[in-house]
């Protein structure tokens, strides 16, 4: 097995705790001596073990005389917990390879300097793009202080995200919706439009593949809320936030029947988009996921604020001419186009991935 082998194992530990770790990264370690995996670990909820230390007390003595792989600079600073680079030069690791460094600026190099001066063989850089690509909204949020914004469209041949009836359930299948459900639990916070709120009563919540349940937010022009929706009923469970874009109502906060209240002060879709974010950032909201409908996902691409795009494609037509985005006209040359696109299949659905460049 070769160095990007078992960072391999240390990529796939970092994976399965994603949406169980925010704030903190998550991170993937595994420990080897003599070609054997002695032990593997992975970051636990906040406060608790980082890979790192999860692992070294896994491998136990063993630990003396052997390579860890991990899937970000090990930090050197004290946070909720201690730092991973003492614990690591106290089990007498003699080599470390992560992936990529940790951006955050009390660790940035630190950890890996600290290694070095202990006199451990550091190799950084292997597996270091799917790293970045785990972590992808932590290294947007944490350098641009903004939330990391993932939008997602679930789309019929022809464009539609619902029938001329307005009906919209179910045009992905079983495994789309699972994996939609995964997506909800990697960000912080799910966000839908007051239309959609009306027309599919969503639960906003985490129901298949783990993670932990996302704050709430809905779009709106009004501070008026349906009573019956599950939104209002269930808003006491996690942080639910009422966005209201509306000059009528002057710029703050506040909050009314268990609901947050956010009013960006301005009528502008782009405007009150770029608001909300300054807002959401520092009240600890690091990544978004956009969920519907056209209407709000169509604010948010055209105010350049979408890093991912995740577009589900059913093999369906559905006809009627109806649009699933709603965005003025853009000349070919100045159309908005995706990069680092990925195709992956569930079930009979496509999901078309990408990134945006962000304003
Ligand atoms: C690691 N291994 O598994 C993770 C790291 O407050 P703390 O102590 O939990 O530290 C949080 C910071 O530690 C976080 O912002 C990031 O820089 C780093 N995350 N580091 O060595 C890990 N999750
Ligand atoms: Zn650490």
């Amino acid at each position: 097995m070769t160095d990007s082998d078992y960072m391999m194992c240390a990529l796939r530990e970092a994976w399965s705790v994603k949406g169980f770790t925010a704030p903190n990264p998550a991170v993937g370690a595994v420990i080897v001596k003599d070609g054997t995996i002695l032990a593997r670990g992975a970051t636990a909820p906040p406060g608790g073990d980082h890979a790192e230390v999860a692992a070294l007390a896994k491998a136990g003595a063993a630990s003396h005389g052997a390579t860890m792989y991990v899937t970000l600079e090990p930090c050197s600073h004290w946070g909720r917990t201690p730092p991973c680079s003492d614990a690591i030069i106290r089990a007498g690791i003699t080599r470390v390879v992560y992936a990529v460094e940790d951006p955050n600026p009390q660790v940035s190099g630190r950890g890996g300097a600290q290694l070095r001066a202990a006199g451990i063989a550091v190799t950084v850089g292997v597996g270091r793009e799917e790293a970045q690509r785990i972590n992808e909204d932590f290294f947007y949020s944490i350098s641009s202080h903004k939330p990391w914004v993932s939008v997602k469209l679930a789309l019929t041949l022809d464009g539609a995200i619902a029938d001329s009836w307005g009906v919209s359930k179910w045009i992905t299948g079983t495994e789309a919706r699972q994996r939609v459900h995964e997506l909800r639990g990697y960000h912080r916070a799910i966000a839908v439009g007051a239309k959609t709120l009306q027309a599919d009563n969503p639960k906003l919540t985490v129901r298949h593949g783990g993670g932990t349940d996302p704050v709430r937010i809905v779009f709106s022009s009004t501070d008026e809320i349906d009573r019956a929706s599950y939104f209002y009923r269930h808003s006491r469970e996690v942080q639910s936030i009422l966005v209201v874009n509306n000059s009528a109502y002057s710029a703050g906060i506040s909050q009314k029947e268990g609901i947050h209240r956010w009013y960006t002060g301005c009528d502008d879709r782009r405007e009150g988009i770029q608001r909300f974010l300054s807002l959401a950032w520092s009240e600890g909201i690091d990544s978004l996921f956009v969920e519907g409908g056209s209407g709000l996902v169509g604010s948010f691409l055209e105010a350049r604020a979408v890093n991912r795009v995740y577009l589900f494609y059913a093999p369906q037509i559905l006809g009627g001419g109806q649009k699933g985005l709603v965005l003025p006209p853009m000349p070919m040359n100045e159309s908005l186009r995706l990069t680092n696109v990925t195709y992956t299949q569930y079930g009979e659905d496509l999901l078309l991935s990408g990134l945006l460049p962000r304003t």
